[in-house]
């Protein structure tokens, strides 16, 4: 009698053979909608939709007031925090509020309580600009009069921010973009910017080895020349704070905590350099600072919401502190 042949087993090779490539399409789909990148795998930041200003001109849509605006902000955000510290540095925290976000998996982020009858922030979006479909980023300096926002570039916001208020702001006459410094701050802010705000991008959503090598070795050049440069100078335009440290500060504070591990921006961390690390120290003790930092949301925000970069939503409990 003629037995029916068995069955072979799959052979493991080929089942780890599949799931990779079922896994590697699966990645590559998930980071292109995270993290669009260019034909060579770098990573391209979408631009930031809504530009206007707040100004007191007289035909501008959105004059300078008190408790007129607010700043939707996510804790663990990078560039909502520059908005934070330099609300925090002007001394603003009684003329702009400040609603949080937190991120959600399903809805992107939603505000801790509901705010212009919207839960999510892609809702606020849509009230401000209907048929919307971009990305509903932080910040978003939001006119609560006209139902409107402003902008949701931090770059420009805190701009605005130093500027526009100083007749109600408690430290009005801190000036952190003075003309006479302008050229110096726009050209640190260039080179950090490409290099090292975003840079930790670059080298975390790259999708290419080449791509993070470069992103890698433009972040550690800059953190290198930086490292050199306050040797002898306390900020980065000489004794004088400016937008220039609040824009590094953001990413600087980040760094150990997310930015080595999670985005493999590793040859050094910054408490490891000999200017760099008292240099965040000195700006996180500055008045008004510390409070706008929250390291338990910022690695949240990371490790817990950067599905395809860590699929198990764990996080890192490290790196310990020089004394620990
Ligand atoms: N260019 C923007 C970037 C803001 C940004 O990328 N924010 C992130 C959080 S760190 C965000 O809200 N991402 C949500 C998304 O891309 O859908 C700025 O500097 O204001």
């Amino acid at each position: 009698m003629s037995q029916s042949p068995k069955k072979k087993a799959l052979p493991p090779k080929r089942i780890i053979w599949l799931a990779r490539s079922v896994w590697t399409a699966m990645w590559k789909a998930m980071m292109s909608q995270l993290a669009p990148p260019s034909k060579s795998g770098e990573y391209l930041r979408p631009s930031s939709q809504f530009r206007d200003s707040i100004s007191s001109d007289a035909e501008s849509l959105h004059p300078p007031a008190i408790a007129r605006y607010k700043l939707f902000v996510g804790l663990g955000c990078p560039w909502a925090h520059r908005t934070l510290v330099t609300l925090a540095l002007k001394g603003l925290e009684e003329v702009i509020s400040v609603a949080i976000v937190a991120p959600s998996p399903e809805s992107g982020w939603v505000l801790e309580q509901p705010e212009e009858n919207c839960r999510t922030l892609a809702e606020l979006y849509q009230l401000a600009m209907p048929g919307y479909t971009g990305r509903s980023t932080v910040p978003v300096l939001w006119d609560c009069e006209k139902k409107a926002i402003v902008n949701n570039e931090s770059s420009e916001i805190i701009v605005m921010l130093n500027s526009q208020f100083n007749e109600f702001a408690q430290w009005g006459d801190r000036d952190l973009y003075p003309t006479s410094l302008k050229e110096k701050i726009d050209t640190w802010n260039d080179k950090i910017y490409n290099t090292v705000n975003n840079g930790v991008y670059r080298c975390g959503f790259a999708q290419t080895q080449m791509a993070y090598n470069t992103a890698f070795n433009e972040l550690f050049t800059t953190l290198d020349e930086i490292d050199t440069a306050l040797l002898t100078s306390r900020y980065l335009c000489g004794d004088r704070l400016t937008l220039a440290d609040v824009r590094l500060f953001t990413t600087l504070f980040r760094f150990d905590v997310v930015y080595f591990g999670l985005f493999k921006c590793n040859r050094r961390r910054i408490q490891d350099y000999p200017n760099l690390g008292p240099y965040l120290r000195d700006l996180y003790q500055l008045p008004g600072v510390a409070d706008t930092c929250d390291l338990e949301s910022v690695k949240r925000d990371y490790y817990g919401n950067l599905f395809p970069l860590n699929p198990g939503g764990d996080y890192s409990t490290g790196p310990r502190s020089r004394s620990a």
